[in-house]
């Protein structure tokens, strides 16, 4: 399996995540994407490339403008204005203001465009997240090309949590929707994205919320209790022509592989009923035992395990796979845990 990877992740080196009160060292750190990438060359995956440069064109066909544009200049307004740590919001657009007018300053700015306040924006930041689409756009073109059944996207920051404009959950720019978007505009028809990472992938539930033409399925934490808290209840089906083609599937603390297991097979045989010309999985790790932020039970082998059962279904249909790295924290491990999916998927 090709495996896309740029050493411009590392540009995204925040100093501060606001975590139980205080700051600490953002648990989405540059060792993840090394550490991955390892294991990745000690397995003998495949290939490693480096991305090529698709410009802004595929990630303004899914983000808004004005946002791209406010991720840009971000840190340089932050810095101008005086700030002294990293970008943070301190107030947001809530139920009980009007919030359809984009402010004129950076802190305004920073509170639209926010959707959680734990990340903060850096230099460099930016920089690094762009890279990070240009992985996914290098591995979904190296896949439409007919070279393969699956690809490796190791991009980083993470990108599920970003909606079209919106940033936040250590996410900036949403690489999954990135991807599927263009392979939609280099005429698949149809296309699934799979959403495995411990979190609801709300900010991609939300961009393909109202259409027919992107199915999106997630397993994750119950939003009653965990990140990102306000969506990704089992009632959220889709819209207008969307209805019917959103599935999420929120689990309890302390769920364990065979209740993960019987979710993931109830999501593959929708996902196959579709027939999606391909499927982008949003893979995230943060399901593991050990992970620092999350509450599932799954296990190093349990990875391979269903790895191999998203091969085995996607394979029968011959639907090629687009694997995209999100989150995953238990750092020591997250190599492991992420080729142990890749392995099992290959069979
Ligand atoms: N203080 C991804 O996995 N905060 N994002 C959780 C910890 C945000 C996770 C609470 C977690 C975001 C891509
Ligand atoms: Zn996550």
């Amino acid at each position: 399996m090709l495996t896309v990877y740029s050493e411009k992740h590392r540009l995204r080196d925040a100093k501060t995540e606001l975590h139980g009160g205080t700051f600490v060292r953002p648990f989405e750190c540059p060792e993840r994407a090394e550490i991955v990438l390892a294991r990745v060359r000690q397995e003998g995956l495949g290939e490693v490339i480096a991305p090529r440069d698709f410009g802004l064109a595929p990630v303004l066909k899914v983000h808004d403008p004005d946002f791209v544009r406010f991720l840009e200049n971000c840190w340089e307004d932050w810095v101008a204005a005086g700030g002294e740590g990293e970008a943070l919001p301190n107030v947001w657009p809530t139920r009980a203001m009007n919030g359809k007018r984009i402010p004129r300053s950076i802190d305004g700015k920073l509170g639209y465009y926010a959707l959680a306040g734990e990340t903060s924006i850096s230099d460099g930041t930016w920089e690094a997240a762009r890279a990070g689409a240009d992985v996914v756009l290098t591995a979904a073109e190296h896949l439409l090309s007919g070279q393969g059944q699956s690809a490796f996207a190791l991009s980083r920051p993470p990108g599920h949590h970003a909606a079209a404009d919106q940033y936040g959950g250590y996410c900036f720019l949403n690489n999954a929707a990135i991807a599927a978007q263009f392979a939609r505009d280099k005429g698949v028809e149809r296309l699934a994205v799979l959403d495995v990472d411990f979190h609801h992938g709300n900010g991609t539930q939300n961009i393909f919320y109202r259409r027919d033409d992107v199915f999106f399925a997630s397993l994750h934490g119950d939003p009653m209790d965990a990140f990102p808290h306000f969506l990704g209840h089992a009632d959220e089906l889709g819209e207008d022509a969307g209805e019917g083609f959103n599935l999420n599937f929120p689990l309890p603390p302390g769920t364990d592989y065979s209740r993960w297991r019987d979710a993931l097979d109830e999501a593959l045989a929708r996902i196959v009923a579709f027939k999606p010309g391909l499927l982008v999985v949003s893979l995230g790790v943060d399901t593991f035992e050990q992970d620092p932020i999350s509450f599932f039970k799954l296990k190093s082998d349990d990875f391979a395990d269903y790895g191999a059962r998203i091969g085995t279904a996607m394979k029968a249909v011959s639907v090629p796979a687009l694997f995209v790295m999100e989150g995953g924290y238990a750092v020591s491990e997250i190599g492991i845990n992420t080729v142990n999916v890749l392995i099992g998927f290959e069979g």
